[in-house]
């Protein structure tokens, strides 16, 4: 049984979202990387990795209650997240009429003024229910603004939405007009 397994996933996002090169990962343009490659730069990182194995890897993403990761045959990859430079493509999608948002009081004084923007990341990170836009804003503060995104009138506006897993949806920008706080 895997020890540490929060940790794990942690690391191997910080992997597959943020710092490949620090793990030796060659990236493709769908953010794809070789498991392979992934489990060699864990046990070069750190001491605490060197026993983990492909399986161990497998088993990790495959039992996820959040799913953060996606394994394709040789290959795994970060759903969401990612700070790398470029973009990583994802599927684009018609959005439901109404997403949720998840910040802090401070955060969605700027919001109102110039819409959500990615910040340091590639897109804008969405909820699919206010429960789960909640829990994210919760991440920073125990006092969370959700805020209500009328996704659909944006996307026919123009803005393309993506899919980032079973939680998440992301777009590049959302302007202040398709945003309210939600009660
Ligand atoms: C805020 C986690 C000021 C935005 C979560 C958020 C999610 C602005 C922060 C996923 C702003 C960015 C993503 C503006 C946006 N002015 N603040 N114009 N526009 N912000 O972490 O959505 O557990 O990049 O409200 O659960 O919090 O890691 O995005 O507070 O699914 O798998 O800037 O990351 O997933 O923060 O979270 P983030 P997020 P994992």
């Amino acid at each position: 049984m895997l020890q540490d397994s929060d940790e794990l996933s942690r690391t191997i996002s910080l992997a597959l979202r943020h710092d490949p090169k620090a793990y030796g990962l060659l990236m493709d343009q769908d953010g794809w990387v070789s498991i392979d490659n992934l489990v060699r730069g864990l046990h070069e990182s750190d001491a605490r990795w060197s026993k983990v194995s492909r399986q161990d890897v497998e088993f990790l993403t495959a039992s996820a209650v959040k799913k953060r990761h996606e394994i394709s045959g040789d290959l795994i990859r970060a759903l969401y997240g990612h700070s790398t430079p470029g973009q990583v493509r994802h599927v684009e999608a018609m959005p439901p009429e109404v997403l949720y948002h998840g910040t802090t009081p401070a955060a969605w004084k700027s919001i109102k003024a110039e819409g959500l923007t990615p910040m340091k990341r590639q897109f804008v990170h969405l909820s699919p229910d206010r429960a789960t836009a909640l829990r994210v804003g919760n991440r920073r503060s125990s006092d969370v603004v959700v805020l209500r995104v009328d996704a659909l009138a944006a996307h026919s506006s123009g803005h393309k939405f993506y899919v980032g897993g079973d939680s998440v949806w992301l777009t590049d920008r959302v302007p202040a007009k398709f945003l309210s706080p939600s009660e």
